[in-house]
């Protein structure tokens, strides 16, 4: 039964499967749903952050008040003379700012903005943030949704917000498939634009403006302060040589704060964590994203007040020397600043409604752009388990509950008569029944799953490994791919399916689970069976699965984009990050 090629039909479950559009259409899209301001919780209070804006007016006009009264002071006059605010000549630039230096500072904006907010969007499809890796329902310490209903069952599809479109990218609710393409897009050209920057810093006497070499930069930089406070603003010398706050302030943002930023955005992928398990211990994937949302606040906040001090401290010289490079009385720099200004106000409001527009291109060209790179992250073979007191109270749910008149049967029989059709380019095509499934060598593990929306949960997994069944059924060496079809449908309709690299179902962690923390899977976490998978995130791990093909290409599977979420939500098919 094959074809010329020597290739078998597909599994029949194939047929079963969703072609997929190549744009979003709103009204077959998860529906909207509002989340609530956002809040911090002390204790057992939430607090909305909108409180923030007034303490900050008050303590800024109780912090200029206090600043002018210090700087009567004669003590204090004697130290804002003694450290006027700049620290000595000697790391003085005399060759102004040049065309690469003023370049990459645009580049660094621009990528910048789009990576800001798909990283808002990214949250908000689990607008929640813990410090515990396992992300149990009322630990959150930062939230813009409500309480987790405690009356059904209430998946992390249920619990994304929408966010507005000229926020976020694409604003839709549940987009982060599309988000994370260009958040990982931009942050690609974000560091090759920053290695660039530390590169020519470092191979010029540039580095000198940024990096202070004397401690002389902490009475200064505390002078500095003073006098902004008090609205009677330092002598400028920004042509040649920051002020030591202004000096501190970049450091922190382009030495500390931007490799902090790589560093809690990688430490999130399964693949990346799961390898370099003392350090995940140490930086869990909660402990990541918590920090990555500080360093968000950081730039956010850096941004602020240095556009506003730009601005207010001769913003026609500032904008001369960042923009058009010369040190005069020109419009040169404000003009060249309008007009970065236009392109990047014209990028913002074309962002969403072309994602949304255009999916699947925004897809292809992520995928082309980051894929190979992300894949690099599978190389690592995942090896992190933890111990039974790691295992987390909580473990979130996703996924539609199969309906069908079949597996209802099934569960009433408890799986009985539940046969895993094993078929494809394999020697030895095979039903396995659930009996002999439990009769094949059992291995057990504890590890963490990470969903791509954001929580993640340490679980015990007890199952037969993909890799016992490799032997038993043969792939040939032409299979390069197993597709895991499930009994369930995805939410726009047609069967739940992924595919995996037949490489990921060698490992010995790669398991079709039957037990979750000791006891026999329940149907809402998957039974009879459900996939294990460490170094990919889990969407990947086909819950409920009814029958494994092994393929050659998956282009001729539903939407051809190897797997459901893929098809249909613009994911791509290898994420182990
Ligand atoms: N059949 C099927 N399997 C699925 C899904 C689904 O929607 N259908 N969702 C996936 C996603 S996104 C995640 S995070 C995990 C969640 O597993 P859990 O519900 O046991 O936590 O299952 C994965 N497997
Ligand atoms: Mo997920």
């Amino acid at each position: 039964m094959t074809d010329t090629r020597g290739i078998p039909p597909h599994d029949p479950l194939a047929a079963g499967l969703s072609a997929a559009d190549d744009r979003i259409r709103l009204s077959t899209w998860l529906p909207p749903q509002e989340g609530v301001a956002p809040r911090i919780r002390l204790g057992k209070r939430w607090i909305n952050v909108l409180w923030i804006i007034p303490i900050i007016v008050v303590l800024m006009i109780l912090g200029i008040a206090i600043a002018q009264q210090l700087r009567t002071l004669p003590g204090v006059q004697e130290f804002i003379a003694r450290y006027p605010g700049t620290t000595p000549a000697s790391g003085a630039v005399y060759s102004g700012f040049p065309l690469w230096l003023r370049l990459l500072h645009f580049f660094n904006f621009f990528f910048m903005m789009f990576i800001i907010r798909a990283g808002i969007q990214i949250l908000a499809d689990h607008p929640r943030l813990y410090w515990r890796r396992d992300c149990t329902p009322g630990t959150d310490w930062f939230r813009f949704q409500h309480d987790v209903p405690k009356d059904r069952v209430w998946t992390s599809k249920d619990d994304s917000v929408t966010i507005p479109k000229w926020l976020g990218i694409p604003g839709i609710r549940h987009s982060i498939g599309l988000a994370r393409w260009w958040h990982f897009s931009f942050d690609l050209l974000w560091v090759i634009n920053g290695i660039a920057f530390y590169v020519l810093l470092f191979a010029t006497n540039q580095w000198q403006r940024l990096v202070p070499t004397t401690w002389a930069v902490f009475p200064n930089a505390l002078s500095t302060a003073l006098q902004y406070l008090s609205l009677h603003f330092p002598a400028d010398h920004s042509w040649t040589s920051y002020n030591s706050l202004q000096q501190i302030a970049y450091f922190l943002t382009v030495f500390v704060a931007a490799p902090l930023a790589v560093v809690t955005g990688l430490m999130q992928g399964p693949a990346i964590a799961n390898r370099l398990g003392w350090f995940a211990r140490i930086l869990n994937r909660q402990a990541a994203r918590t920090i990555h949302f500080g360093v968000l606040w950081w730039f956010l906040i850096f941004i602020f007040i240095h556009g506003t001090l730009v601005l207010i401290t001769g913003a026609r010289a500032n904008l001369n020397y960042m923009w058009a490079g010369v040190n005069n009385n020109s419009w040169d720099g404000a003009l060249i600043f309008g007009a970065a200004l236009i392109v990047a106000i014209i990028a913002w409001c074309i962002a969403s409604p072309f994602t949304i527009r255009h999916a699947r291109l925004v897809q292809r060209i992520g995928q082309a752009a980051v894929g190979p790179l992300m894949a690099l992250a599978e190389w690592g073979s995942p090896k992190t388990q933890y111990t039974e007191q790691e295992i987390s109270p909580h473990f979130w749910l996703n996924g539609t509950l199969p309906n069908s008149d079949i597996f209802n049967a099934l569960v009433k029989d408890g799986f009985a008569t539940y046969r895993l059709r094993v078929s494809g380019l394999v020697e030895q095509p095979q039903d396995f029944s659930y009996a002999q499934i439990k009769a094949m060598p059992k291995h057990g593990q504890i590890t963490e799953h990470f969903c791509i929306q954001g929580w993640s949960g340490v679980a015990q997994w007890a199952g037969v490994r993909m890799r016992d069944i490799l032997e038993i059924v043969k792939p040939t060496a032409a299979a390069r791919y197993a597709v895991f079809y499930s009994f369930s449908e995805g939410s726009e309709g047609g069967g739940y399916y992924d595919v995996h690299k037949i490489h990921n179902m060698e490992h010995e962690l790669t398991i079709l689970a039957y037990e979750m923390n000791g006891a026999p899977i329940s149907v809402l976490h998957g039974a009879p069976l459900r996939l294990r998978c460490e170094n990919e995130l889990g969407f990947k791990m086909v819950k409920w699965v009814q029958a494994i093909e092994f393929v050659a290409d998956f282009a001729d599977l539903g939407g051809g984009n190897g797997g459901y979420n893929e098809d249909h939500e613009f994911y791509g098919y290898r994420m182990p990050i």
